[in-house]
């Protein structure tokens, strides 16, 4: 398993840092990261705005758990702290496997409740397909079609206009 579609988000503390963190943690595995946006928050409205990002990592030796532990081991190091109270609610770093690739390039496809692939709300979140169009113009959300589509087409166009892009903060990849 070798290609890794993951989005990252951060709406608590120095939110460029744990992007950052991020992109520190996962290492020479990344190789290509959207631009940052700015992004209002989804699906539980009483928090700051996020900032989003989405970044393309690749490693031959990476299978879909090793892609989870290393999204955690991200989170740990910027001081995630999990709220079972609020699944939506405000973070630090949230690091989200939004769709794997076998090195043959299936897309895999997974109900585990601990890694469900592709991530099971990528096609409602414009925070997640709009950066992603940054670095795959022409990619596909495994089961949904394509990321064009999806946000022109489809209900989520209105979100959009709501996404602020943020060329004055970048994220230098480690490679
Ligand atoms: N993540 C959430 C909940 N809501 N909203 C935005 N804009 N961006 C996120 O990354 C986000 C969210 C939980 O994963
Ligand atoms: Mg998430
Ligand atoms: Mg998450």
């Amino acid at each position: 398993m070798t290609r890794a579609v993951l989005s990252l988000g951060s709406n608590l503390g120095d939110r460029l840092g744990h992007l950052r963190t991020a992109l520190t943690v996962l290492g020479e595995s990344v190789l290509v990261v959207s631009g940052v946006y700015e992004t209002p928050p989804w699906g539980d409205v009483e928090q700051p705005a996020y900032l989003n990002a989405v970044l393309l990592a690749v490693d031959p030796n990476a299978g879909p758990y090793d892609w989870l532990a290393r999204a955690r081991a991200a989170e740990a190091a910027a001081g995630r702290v999990r709220d079972p109270e609020r699944r939506f609610g405000p973070r630090t770093l949230d690091v989200d496997i939004v769709a794997v690739w076998t090195d043959d390039d299936h897309p895999v496809f997974s109900d585990d409740p601990e890694l469900t692939l592709p991530h099971p709300r990528a096609h409602l979140r414009a925070f997640v397909l709009r950066p992603w169009i940054d670095i795959q113009p022409y990619g596909h959300l495994p089961g949904h079609g394509s990321l064009t589509d999806l946000l022109t087409t489809g209900p989520l166009a209105v979100e959009v206009p709501e996404l602020s892009p943020r060329p004055d903060l970048t994220l230098e990849s480690t490679a």
